[in-house]
């Protein structure tokens, strides 16, 4: 089953240093040593001698503040307003919970939510997150690679996309019921393959070391750090492997400013706002807002931009 191709990073420039010495997989510290990954069967060459934290890893940032992550949010099920999320999701009971994986595969199966955290773990990421709305946050996720799933599903020749689909209930969430703006429902992403199967596209179920709270998409949504925030889809039931090009809900909602790729791009602007800068949220002051540079593919192109060689990407935007 090699129906994708994707770069492999070593694992030590997609994992904070903090989880290498947490999990206690170092086998020797010395620079040119081996590293054990305990929760993969592959072993990665230390990544030693590089200055300021693991090579290729985007320099260690601040997390953002808890409150900031928990209650600045986007979540269009439970209204438009930043704080909507934290304050109108009371109603939503994210447990019981399963995942049906399904498609072009060979394996299609009904995962419920504590089989999936088994069998596959948690992980530490500790992520930063550029919203297409030209603000960011690094958020410190806990969960398990997209791929143990997609692999342990097995992708058929010829399968060449994924579907996500979020959960519906109109019962539980506010903005699912009308109101002046409203998504079609249910929200729906999509990724390449090779997208979906590269190491740091992540299936979070918790932040901050807890389980997610409603807001941030319990208890199980997409994290795609060198893509705008909003590929990141919430409280996901379903996962489709297929060979058509998915359709993405802002994609639908407004084509012209949302692309299907959706890659951070620093050079391409939103029709009405320029890309090249960012608030960082949970700094500066009332008096003065922090802003920092875009950065191509938000920081992670050493890891991803092979995925896009030979594409326009302000054709595919
Ligand atoms: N189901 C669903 N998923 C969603 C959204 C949404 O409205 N509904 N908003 C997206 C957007 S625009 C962003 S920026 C991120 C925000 O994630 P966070 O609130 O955990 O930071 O979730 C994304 N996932
Ligand atoms: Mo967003």
């Amino acid at each position: 089953m090699e129906a994708y191709r994707y770069p492999q990073p070593m694992a030590s420039e997609i994992t904070p240093r903090s989880y290498f010495l947490s999990r206690r997989t170092l086998i020797a510290g010395a620079a040119g040593s081996m590293l054990a990954v305990g929760h993969t069967d592959q072993t990665a060459q230390a990544a030693a001698g590089h200055a300021g934290g693991e090579a290729g890893w985007p320099a260690p940032e601040k997390p953002t503040p808890r409150n900031d992550v928990t209650q600045y949010n986007n979540f269009y099920e439970f209204g438009t307003d930043k704080s909507d999320p934290a304050e109108l999701s009371g109603a939503f009971k994210p447990l019981p919970w399963s995942v049906q994986v399904d498609g072009m595969v060979d394996n299609p199966r009904t995962w419920p939510l504590e089989d999936l955290t088994r069998q596959f773990g948690q992980e530490d990421r500790l992520y930063r997150m550029r919203c297409v709305e030209a603000w960011s946050m690094v958020i410190p996720w806990n969960g398990f690679p997209l791929a143990a799933v997609l692999k342990a599903a097995g992708p058929k020749i010829g399968a060449r996309y994924v579907a996500f689909t979020s959960v519906f209930r109109p019962s539980e969430m506010p903005g699912q019921r009308g109101g002046l703006f409203a998504l079609k429902w249910p929200y729906v992403e999509g990724l390449r393959l090779d997208e979906a199967m590269h190491p740091l596209t992540l299936l979070a179920t918790g932040v901050y070391g807890e389980a997610l709270p409603a807001q941030n998409g319990a208890p199980i949504r997409l994290v795609v750090p060198w893509k705008y925030g909003f590929k990141g889809i919430k409280s996901i039931t379903r996962i489709t492997v297929t060979d058509r090009q998915p359709p993405t809900s802002w994609n639908l909602m407004a084509p012209e400013e949302y692309g299907f790729y959706a890659n951070v791009n620093p050079a391409v602007d939103h029709p009405r706002w320029s890309q090249g800068s960012e608030q960082v949220i949970g700094e500066g002051s009332l008096f003065r807002t922090a802003r920092k540079p875009t950065q191509l593919f938000n920081g992670y192109a050493e890891q991803v931009a092979d995925l896009y060689q030979g594409m326009d990407l302000r054709k595919d935007f």
